[in-house]
């Protein structure tokens, strides 16, 4: 990057007319901060703004580039306000974009009456949103069929499984509070669980996706460990909402003070609170769902989220529980299971070719598409 004065003095505008009547300036604008490509300095006879930087011009661009990604927001702020040179280098976006979403990401410890003034008062794009996983106990209340209860899960769900985990389940209730605009970004729920989510005031608007859908504007690894959905709940809206409610499977709605929406396992949602809201939810293990579950536990033990560190096999503590209290039911889920390992090995032998077109029968090479509710082959 070579940071140098525009010869002429101008900005666009007043230039070279060429044949076809447009002006050079015109096709080659002009860098808003005056930057040329690096090949210029050869023949360049306007000042370098490198040699205004003292030591930290000797280095390269990229190691420049490189120790600026180490500084946070007041530090990058005052080392462009040195020069002009660093100053091109502290608007670079990559730079911005790292920290806004380490800024987003941030979780505040406030009291609920401070939380509570703030959200009668923001008018933040992306309000902060309360997820309380601790109520229950905070607030030393009854969930459950006792006479005491403040409430009970629904029963159309049946039984969920994780119950057999008792205190050693993961994370699974919430309670959750916002103000209009606040919600949860394009996510699927932990641990392949479902979940049901209660609207105690307020009202919310959902769209959701099957399991194997490509949300616009989500992005997810090869591996699905990550899912980096770098928009805003308005943003998304604004730039993908409306392609995205003509792909297949698309269910979208509102909920209201009183309605129950059901996640199922492996759906993509976003949610967002369209008034000041209060809500519940719950995750759990449906028997319809077992399979998943488990297949979740055993194959992606990295991606296993909010047990006690010290369990160290989750996978092998739910076995084992469901072994003692869901004998049967744990067999057949551990069947399916391994019919569905056979059916992706089967997959992947016959893309790879591994088996002729004689040894399995199938009319050889087939690209499969993954069952709805099966987990994608990584
Ligand atoms: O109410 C919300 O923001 C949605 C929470 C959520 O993602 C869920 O209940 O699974
Ligand atoms: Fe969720």
């Amino acid at each position: 990057m070579l940071l140098a004065e525009d010869p002429n003095g101008h900005h666009g505008g007043g230039g070279v007319l060429d044949h076809d009547g447009l002006s050079i300036d015109d096709s080659i604008p002009i860098h808003p901060m005056g930057i040329k490509p690096l090949g210029n300095l050869f023949f360049a006879n306007t000042p370098n703004a490198r040699r205004y930087t003292g030591i930290v011009g000797q280095l390269p661009d990229e190691m420049i580039l490189h120790l600026l990604e180490y500084l946070d927001v007041t530090s990058l702020r005052k080392l462009a306000s040195t020069c002009r040179f660093l100053y091109a280098f502290g608007q670079l976006d990559e730079l911005w974009k790292a920290l806004f979403l380490d800024f987003r990401a941030e979780a505040v410890d406030w009291p609920f009456s401070l939380y509570h003034e703030y959200m009668c008062e923001n008018d933040d794009e992306s309000p902060l949103y309360l997820f309380d996983r601790w109520f229950v106990e905070k607030m030393n209340i009854t969930i459950g069929s006792q006479d005491d209860s403040v409430y009970w899960p629904p029963d159309c769900f049946g039984p969920d499984l994780f119950e057999v985990l008792g205190t050693e389940r993961p994370a699974h209730r919430w309670l959750i509070v916002g103000p209009a605009r606040s919600g949860s970004t394009f996510h699927k729920d932990p641990n392949a669980t479902s979940a049901w989510n209660a609207v105690v005031q307020g009202s919310k608007y959902w769209i959701m996706f099957p399991p194997s859908s490509q949300v616009p504007g989500v992005f997810v690894s090869e591996d699905s460990s990550e899912v980096t959905s770098p928009l805003s709940i308005a943003e998304w809206l604004l730039e993908f909402h409306a392609e995205a409610r003509k792909l297949p499977g698309c269910i979208e709605g509102v909920c209201k003070a009183g309605e129950i929406l059901h996640v199922p396992s492996g759906w993509w949602h976003l949610v967002v609170n369209l008034e000041p809201g209060i809500a519940l939810t719950q995750n759990f293990v449906p028997k319809s769902h077992l399979t998943d579950v488990l297949s979740f536990l055993k194959n992606k033990p990295d991606q296993v989220t909010g047990f006690k560190r010290a369990i160290d096999s989750p996978f092998e503590l739910f076995v084992q529980r469901l072994e003692q209290n869901y004998p049967e039911l744990l067999n057949e889920a551990l069947d399916e299971l391994n019919q569905r390992s056979e059916r992706k090995k089967r997959k992947w032998e016959e893309a790879v070719g591994t088996k002729t077109e004689e040894s399995n029968g199938s009319g050889g090479f087939s690209f499969g598409f993954a069952e709805e509710d099966e987990e994608e082959v990584p």
